[in-house]
């Protein structure tokens, strides 16, 4: 082979290692941060799961104001609001053709209104994308347990789903099943959570009304549960899954938050997590939202591993997120705000032991642009890539992010400090995915290396940046 050819050869981009996420997931995963807001009948009772049997004549907020919400996640740096639409007991917040039970016969705007209408057009008005929840589960409806009720779960998906524009994300819930109204029925009813909802038709028909649209449940099928409501994925976080062996409600919770390495699909993990105890409100929890620290913790925990962060906003009863939520929404914006303004990274001199030519130099890894990124030649795994800052500087974060669109890759890698004239390892961590922030210790530095030690083919890393936090309460 002519030297020219060689060097042609080696300026292909790295064959994809599926399994592989779409374009929609991407766009997922890039939005990282956004709001939950539950708020339905349990707002005016003040429970958390309903029974099914309440009036609608309970439903009856004094001050909704869904531009309220949409301007306090947008001033918290989130993209999206996510609406509990129908929870467990099964109060539509829309005028549903389907059911009596919903806000056409509530006393609120005398039946006239329709809260997903409202948070619609606040999204638009605030660009923040509307995601909706659905709860399988319906303790009101009489049908449920039998297949009628399957009927009337998709006519309702099909009117929330094409009637409000743009949803970006379609969530379902994996608690189903147990006591409730049911029409009155008041018994206990049970259904086969694998079979009941003819799921894989039932998500396409999510696809069909929403091309760009990606479900949410405990096994995708494109976002996943991360297993717990405590908001944390684990170190280990692969964004793939053996689909097959999961089903919203039949799912191993450990698997969940590590995800699988021989994962047969794409399915990336959201940390869903509340503010508050509750993930409704109630006025005796005004004095318990999450501290600083905490909220702090979470993030690094969630968007820091690999995971999209859905952080959840209790709605009151006059309909607005209350003062208490909206002051530690932004002190968490400020303070993240503060740790992330300056990136060292960006006045670094980068080189790496190997790449495979100039479309996939170090220095990509220190461009703005999301889509280039450095890569080693085929058959070269162990490789590292070093920042040299020319002089000494104080550093205590690191953001990794690998160019997902050919698969996540990274099994294993380290970090280390050169300090009094040697390398010193102050990390050492397993898989990065779309995005891995580490926190580091405090360390004066002026050269740092990331060696991957281990992947399923060449890296490709499309983003390194290096902060210096200072103003982050310790958790606990
Ligand atoms: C759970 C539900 O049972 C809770 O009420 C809440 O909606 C949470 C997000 O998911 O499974």
């Amino acid at each position: 082979m002519t030297a020219a050819i060689a060097c042609e050869k080696a300026e292909l981009p790295p064959a994809p290692i599926g399994p592989l996420p779409s374009p929609q997931q991407i766009t997922w995963h890039e939005m990282e941060y956004y709001a939950f807001v539950h708020f339905n009948m349990n707002t005016f009772t003040d429970l958390e799961w309903g029974l099914g049997g309440e009036s609608p004549s309970l439903f009856n907020p004094s001050e909704l104001d869904t531009r309220q919400w949409a301007r306090v996640a947008k001033e918290a740096g989130m993209k999206a609001i996510i609406l509990t639409a129908k929870h467990h007991d099964g109060f539509c917040l829309w005028p549903s053709a389907f059911t009596e039970h919903s806000v056409k016969n509530s006393p609120w705007k005398d039946g006239k209104g329709d809260v997903i209408r409202e948070l619609a057009a606040a999204c638009k008005e605030y660009g923040l994308k509307m995601g909706l929840y659905l709860s399988p589960w319906d303790r009101n409806h009489s049908d449920y347990g039998s297949p009628e009720y399957l009927t009337y779960y998709r006519n309702q998906m099909q009117e929330i789903l094409t009637n409000y524009g743009e949803v970006f994300e379609f969530w379902v819930d994996g608690a189903n099943g147990g006591d409730g109204y049911y029409g009155g029925a008041n018994e206990t009813r049970n259904v086969d959570r694998t079979t009941y909802y003819d799921w894989d038709s039932t998500f396409a028909l999510a696809r069909s009304y929403q091309p760009e649209i990606v479900s949410f449940s405990d096994g995708g099928p494109e976002v996943r549960w991360v297993g717990n409501e405590r908001g944390i994925a684990s170190e280990t976080n692969w964004a793939l899954l053996k689909r097959a062996d999961f089903a919203p409600g039949v799912a191993d919770s450990k698997l969940l938050g590590t995800g699988q390495i021989d994962g047969t699909h794409w399915v990336a993990a959201e940390c869903d997590v509340s503010i508050r105890p509750g993930w409704y409100y109630h006025e005796s929890q005004d004095d318990q939202v999450k501290l600083l620290s905490h909220l702090l913790d979470i993030y690094y925990k969630s968007v820091g591993r690999n995971a999209n962060l859905l952080l959840n906003l209790p709605v009151d009863r006059r309909g607005r997120v209350h003062e208490n939520d909206v002051k530690a929404l932004k002190e968490l914006r400020k303070a993240l705000d503060q740790t992330f303004a300056e990136n060292v990274a960006l006045q670094a001199k980068v080189i790496a032991s190997n790449s495979r030519g100039k479309n996939f130099s170090p220095s990509l890894v220190t461009d703005a642009e999301k889509s280039t990124y450095w890569a080693t030649e085929d058959d070269i795994i162990e490789s590292w890539i070093e920042l040299d800052f020319g002089k000494e500087i104080d550093l205590n974060r690191l953001v990794l992010q690998e160019h997902i669109a050919l698969g996540q890759r990274v099994i294993s890698f380290k970090v280390e400090a050169y300090v009094d004239g040697g390398y010193n390892e102050i990390a050492r961590q397993s898989t990065i995915g779309y995005k891995r922030i580490l926190r580091l210790p405090d360390t004066k530095t002026d050269k740092l290396k990331v060696t991957i030690l281990d992947a399923k083919a060449c890296p490709t890393i499309s983003n390194i940046e290096v902060y210096m936090a200072t103003t982050e309460p310790s958790y606990p």
